[in-house]
């Protein structure tokens, strides 16, 4: 086993990394004879084959091992909120003190007030989902996670097949003549789908994204919409499906609802109509629908797709392309979103306690943060973990200015001192994936993965289940559940995904849990209301949404406005990694890139300096003059760390915090800005 590896290899251990990410890559940490440690990609592993991401083939041999740049013991603020100036303090004294503060908070005004916001830091099973017990026994109001990222599609999904988490599995791509790639970069997102799987499937690749990026570079075609567009696509795909006979009327008649509701819509969609409405040519929308409709043909729906004013409404619309032409239940056919764990026998309301939630009420968009932490009757705590709020949210200057608010309690766990750190009255230390044991599920493929201590944990650090465990102490909590150990409930995981426990994972490092390749929906039911694909929704109409998809488009930009993409950058996890000076080289400058006409317009050149603005805030970025994107549009990404930023601010700033159609969830993707040469 990983005898590629090195000749000077001491010892190897095999984990696997658990960020936000589609791949889920194995890695091997070598330690050599010579005392040094590296951390590389397992090449024994089927998705990472020997090497990482380069984000993080640095970060995990630099920040993430490197005592300076981690928080290595609780500390106690001493400057004003946001100055990040603290003095460390022991774990009693910061268990303590929290316990008394939070305590203070429920008697006085309610658990409810106490706020908690946490999501992708780590997808492990237990740092990611353990903490819940403790929150849910307090009666914290959670900020609903997915609402700044796509809670939009996850509703839509549900009111058209039941679920949004039960995908196709991956290893059908051989069966498939399409793999149709829609709002999703895999070249940045999922780096190893890019390079092997979209390489070696059989199928065409066809991708819909505004930016040519490198998948879509790569693709058989690519079709560049307008942002917010994709419904009048999907519809126009649609007519030239049934002008050609592709839809697949017995599937239709076998396992929906309401196509009948549908269909006369498409007599009035033209194809000049959708040229118009998205900027693709007739041509390409032809032979876009040809390949998808002939299939069979795979639909990978992603999150940037959603992102948008009318998010929810294009998921439903795009959503039907699988219904309508039979692509499901059959080899090489099927969409997804992502591939949750239950389909895999997790059970998530164990590890997350839902039985001792006390706070069934309160649930709070995160494009709702601001507001709430800003009224000082709404919020008197805030705990945020596996979360860099002060970075990945909206309203980033408002959201800053609340969080300086010295009537609330805030309670920050991290490895690292972020911007939201940074507020914190308290922080605590947390360890990183390379110094526990946990579990990884991957939300691509149907596999399930070990992660494994490798490293001793750094300082004073704890993972966030044994930090809760501790908090759960100090408040004097006597439910079993938040006092349980890791290993039971490892084990507990492993046996519902059909092992023995967690040695046998940890033996094999990843377990491919299905022998034959899973069929999506083979057995023709959907766990929606009617077990129907409901194209027409009831519950859909009961939420006050149109009973069917629309063909409906966002009206484009007023003159002298862009609108701003700013998806995920190949350098950065989110906010993570940005503290590693190797990766802020890598990263370079602000870039904003605009098109060649654009650019023409506004007499501007690449390297200028831009002001970027709107009513919400404005900042200063470098031009780049590219034709990636088409014109009207300017393109940048996410969330670097703001006091890294000459500005102090990021990306976010800018967001005003609009939202989806559905699930209050963000529409970061429908942001508007001007831009002048500086
Ligand atoms: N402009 C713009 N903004 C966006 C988006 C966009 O497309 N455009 N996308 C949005 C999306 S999709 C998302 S999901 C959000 C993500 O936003 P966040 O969830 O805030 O992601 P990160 O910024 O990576 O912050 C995760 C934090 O968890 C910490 N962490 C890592 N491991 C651990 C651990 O084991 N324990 C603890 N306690 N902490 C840990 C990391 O150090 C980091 O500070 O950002 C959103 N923001
Ligand atoms: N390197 C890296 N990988 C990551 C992350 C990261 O920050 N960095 N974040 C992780 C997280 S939290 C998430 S949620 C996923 C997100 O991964 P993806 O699902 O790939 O989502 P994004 O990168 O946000 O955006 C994907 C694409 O959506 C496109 N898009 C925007 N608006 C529209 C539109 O109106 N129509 C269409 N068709 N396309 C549109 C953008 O141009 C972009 O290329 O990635 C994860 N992986
Ligand atoms: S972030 Fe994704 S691509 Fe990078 S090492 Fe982790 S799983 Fe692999
Ligand atoms: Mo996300």
């Amino acid at each position: 086993m990983v005898a590629a590896i090195d000749r000077d290899t001491k010892t190897v251990i095999r984990t696997t990394c658990p960020r936000d990410c589609y791949d889920a890559c194995g890695i091997a940490v070598v330690k050599r004879a010579d005392g040094l440690t590296r951390v590389l990609g397992d090449p024994d592993h089927a998705v990472s084959r020997g090497a990482l991401c380069g984000k993080c083939a640095i970060a995990y041999n630099g920040a993430f091992v490197q005592p300076e740049a981690r928080i290595l013991s609780p500390r106690r603020r001493i400057g004003p909120k946001g100055e990040g100036r603290f003095v460390d303090i022991s774990w009693d004294e910061a268990l303590a003190e929290t316990a008394e503060r939070l305590q203070e908070i429920v008697a006085k005004y309610g658990a409810e007030t106490i706020l908690h916001a946490h999501y992708t830091g780590t997808c492990s099973l237990l740092a990611g989902g353990f903490p819940q017990r403790f929150l849910n026994r307090l009666g914290a109001a959670e900020i609903d996670p997915d609402s700044i990222c796509n809670a939009a599609g996850h509703a839509a999904l549900g009111y058209l097949y039941g679920t949004s988490s039960l995908g196709f599995d991956p290893r059908t791509a051989k069966d498939a003549a399409c793999i149709l790639v829609w709002g999703a970069n895999p070249s940045a997102a999922a780096p190893h789908m890019h390079k092997y799987w979209l390489k070696e499937t059989p199928a065409k690749v066809v991708v819909v994204d505004p930016v040519r990026h490198d998948t879509a570079a790569g693709a058989h075609l690519h079709l560049q919409p307008f942002p917010g567009s994709d419904a009048a696509l999907a519809f126009a795909m649609l007519r030239v499906m049934r002008d050609e006979n592709l839809i697949d009327r017995p599937y239709l008649a076998a396992h929906a609802t309401g196509w009948e509701e549908v269909e006369p819509v498409l007599d009035r969609i033209t194809l000049d109509w959708a040229e118009a409405a998205t900027g693709i040519s007739a041509a390409h929308i032809v032979e876009a629908a040809r390949i998808y409709g002939r299939g069979p043909s795979l639909l990978w729906l992603g999150q940037g797709l959603q992102r948008q004013a009318q998010g929810g409404n294009i998921f439903r619309a795009v959503g039907l392309l699988p219904a309508a032409s039979g692509n499901l239940g059959k080899a090489g056919a099927g969409f997804c979103y992502l591939n949750g764990g239950a389909r895999k026998g997790l059970d998530g309301d164990d590890v997350e306690g839902t039985a001792l939630r006390r706070n069934t009420k309160r649930v709070i968009s995160h494009m709702d943060l601001v507001d709430t932490l800003s009224d000082a009757a709404e919020a008197h705590g805030l705990i945020t973990w596996n979360i860099n709020i002060a970075a990945s949210n909206p309203q980033q200057r408002a959201l800053h200015q609340a969080l300086r608010r010295d009537d609330l309690f805030h309670l920050a766990i991290d490895p690292f001192p972020t911007d939201t750190v940074d507020f914190a009255d308290i922080v605590l230390p947390a360890a990183t994936f390379l110094e526990f044991d946990d579990i990884v599920s991957p939300y691509f493929d149907l596999t399930l993965s070990a992660q494994r201590a490798a490293l001793p944990m750094m300082g004073q650090s704890l993972p966030n289940q044994e930090i809760f465990r501790r908090l759960a102490k100090a408040m004097n909590y006597a439910e079993p559940e938040l006092h349980e150990a890791d290993g039971p409930i490892l084990d507990r995981l492993c046996r519902q995904a059909g092992l023995s426990g967690f040695a046998e994972l940890a033996e094999q490092a990843t377990v491919t849990l299905f022998r034959e390749t899973v069929l999506q929906f083979a057995d023709g039911k959907f766990p929606t209301e009617s077990g129907r694909i409901e194209i027409a929704s009831a519950a859909a109409e009961a939420d006050g949404l149109p009973r069917v998809p629309q063909p409906a488009i966002e009206a484009r930009p007023p003159k002298g406005w862009f609108r701003l993409l700013s998806p995920a950058s190949p350098w950065l996890m989110n906010s993570s990694y940005f503290q590693d000076d190797k990766i802020r080289a890598k990263a370079g400058p602000e870039d904003l890139v605009i098109h060649p006409a654009d650019a023409s317009t506004l007499g501007l050149t690449t390297g200028v300096e831009v002001q970027v603005k709107n009513d919400t805030d404005s900042l200063t970025m470098r031009a780049v003059i590219d034709d990636r994107i088409p014109a009207g549009i300017v393109l940048a990404h996410k969330s670097r760390w703001p006091k890294l930023l000459p500005e102090h601010r990021n990306i976010n700033a800018l967001n005003p915090g609009l939202r989806a159609d559905m699930a209050q969830s963000t529409a970061v993707h429908s942001v508007l800005v001007q831009v002048k040469p500086l």
